[in-house]
């Protein structure tokens, strides 16, 4: 982060995971594990299969397991395990679908790895079995706005991550419209924040993030990576998720698998301009990648 960005006279900025203190004093990668049978972009896809039963079971945990541990290897600090897709279309998973895919996946990561567990979820339940099976942080897309999702994260001491997200999945993308895009997105978090704060989850354990592609259009989204530094006035770190999304398919015009290069600009972009925290589909790459911007930054 830039020293222009920096909020004057705070403390090393950390983010409390539970047990765990994440030190976000540079910017730290969280690595996408998908857990659904259905992930389009093979971003850590997994393939349970529809026949996997039990036996299958194993197999994609197995999987997950060698996922994870390249990852680990990689330089990721966090592993971001989901089980419900957010491709727009795709089917609502029940809350027992969700705890079946990944309930084993958090066991066996957290009792093999150091490295902090997030938990892609909205649902109440599955945030409450996750911190029994060692997960440190609530990835939730929706903000924790389901009922009883507040209450579930605040009988833990897991950190939690709010996003923005104009609409639902499955409608978002049709034509968002916003009057004051910053005022909105920013607005919608610090209420959010309130509202956790009131049901007893500390601002230490909370990062925000903008929510590219979730209702937003492609302007709305480069504005957003612009204007990053305005959503840092919150004074809470900040997680930033553009790997591979069609921000970076429409200007650099390849399909997902041709998105690594642009992605990792927009990673090195995304942290000079203040975010703590970059959600990737590449590791090492992206690790490496802001390995040049701390260079610039720190040497004399
Ligand atoms: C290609 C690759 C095309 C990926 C689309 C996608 C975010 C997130 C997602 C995010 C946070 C995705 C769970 C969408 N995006 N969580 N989750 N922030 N906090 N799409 O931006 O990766 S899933």
């Amino acid at each position: 982060m830039s020293s222009q960005h920096l909020a004057s006279g705070c403390l090393a900025p950390t983010l409390q995971c539970g047990a765990r203190v994440l030190d976000l004093s540079s910017p730290r990668v969280m690595g996408i594990l998908n857990v659904t049978p259905d992930s389009f972009s093979d971003g850590g896809a997994l393939g349970t299969g529809a026949d996997a039963g039990s036996a299958g079971f194993f197999v994609s945990v197995d999987k997950a397991l060698r996922r994870t541990e390249r990852m680990v290897e990689d330089g990721a600090a966090i592993i971001d395990v989901g089980g419900e897709s957010t491709r727009p279309g795709a089917a609502g998973v029940t809350g027992q679908q969700e705890l079946d895919r990944v309930i084993p996946v958090i066991e066996a990561i957290t009792q093999r790895f150091d490295v902090i567990v997030s938990v892609d979820t909205s649902a109440p339940l599955v945030i409450r079995e996750a911190a029994l099976a060692g997960a440190g942080l609530i990835n939730d897309i929706r903000a924790l706005r389901r009922d009883g999702a507040i209450d579930a994260v605040a009988a833990t001491s897991m950190g939690l991550c709010l996003m923005h997200m104009k609409g639902e999945p499955g409608t978002m993308q049709q034509a968002p419209v916003y009057d004051d895009l910053l005022a909105e997105v920013l607005g919608f978090l610090q209420q959010r924040v309130s509202d956790c704060e009131r049901a007893g989850i500390a601002r230490g354990r909370i990062c925000l993030d903008p929510g590219f592609g979730f209702g937003k259009t492609l302007a709305h989204n480069y504005r957003l990576l612009r204007e990053l530094p305005t959503l840092l006035a919150a004074g809470l770190p900040v997680l930033a998720g553009i790997s591979r999304k069609s921000m970076i398919g429409a200007v650099v015009e390849r399909e997902v698998d041709g998105r690594l290069p642009g992605s990792l600009a927009a990673a090195v972009l995304a942290a000079e301009h203040g975010a703590s925290i970059i959600r990737v589909h590449d590791v090492a790459e992206t690790v490496d990648a802001l390995k040049v911007l701390q260079a610039m930054q720190s040497l004399p």
